[in-house]
């Protein structure tokens, strides 16, 4: 008879890792402020058509849940349509269909703005994750702002 332990227990292992994308605002705004586990700072993209955002978790993991902390209490109608995304493989964007989409949040967030989040129904294994405004806008508003992005799973390599 195999003694089944308790699953280790679940971890944000997005903070931290290599980021890159689509574009930057200026370098108060780097993509690298929306994982770097500060409430403070936050990444902000220019204003373009389908902005996004990928994180590199470094190795596969077999997703079980993702929260977003948009950008707080300023424009919070800006948070829209945006989709989490993850894959194996490297997309350079801004398609990323090829990817299993997690959530779609739809937005907008209202003030004062907290976490969004989304526990997975079926673990989903990734190691990029892409988070892109898919709603398009003609106005100021289409940017993509994130204050802390947070991706939790177990252990590396459950497969
Ligand atoms: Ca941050």
């Amino acid at each position: 008879m195999r003694i089944r332990s308790a699953p280790p227990p679940l971890m944000n292992v997005a903070l931290l890792k290599p980021t890159r994308a689509s574009t930057t605002l200026g370098p108060g705004y780097a993509v690298a402020r929306a994982n770097d586990g500060s409430l403070n700072g936050f990444f902000h993209s220019d204003k373009e058509d389908y902005p996004f955002m990928v994180v590199d978790l470094g190795t596969a993991f077999s997703i079980e849940g993702v929260r977003i902390l948009p950008r707080l209490n300023y424009n919070s109608t800006r948070f829209s349509g945006i989709d989490v995304r993850t894959g194996l493989t490297e997309v350079a964007g801004p398609d990323f269909g090829s990817y299993s989409r997690l959530v779609l949040f739809p937005g907008p967030v209202y003030e004062p703005v907290t976490w969004v989040a989304q526990n997975l129904t079926q673990p989903v294994l990734g190691r990029f994750l892409s988070v892109q405004r898919t709603v398009q806008t003609v106005s100021a508003d289409a940017c993509l702002e994130i204050t802390e992005l947070e991706v939790f799973a177990r252990q590396a390599n459950t497969v």
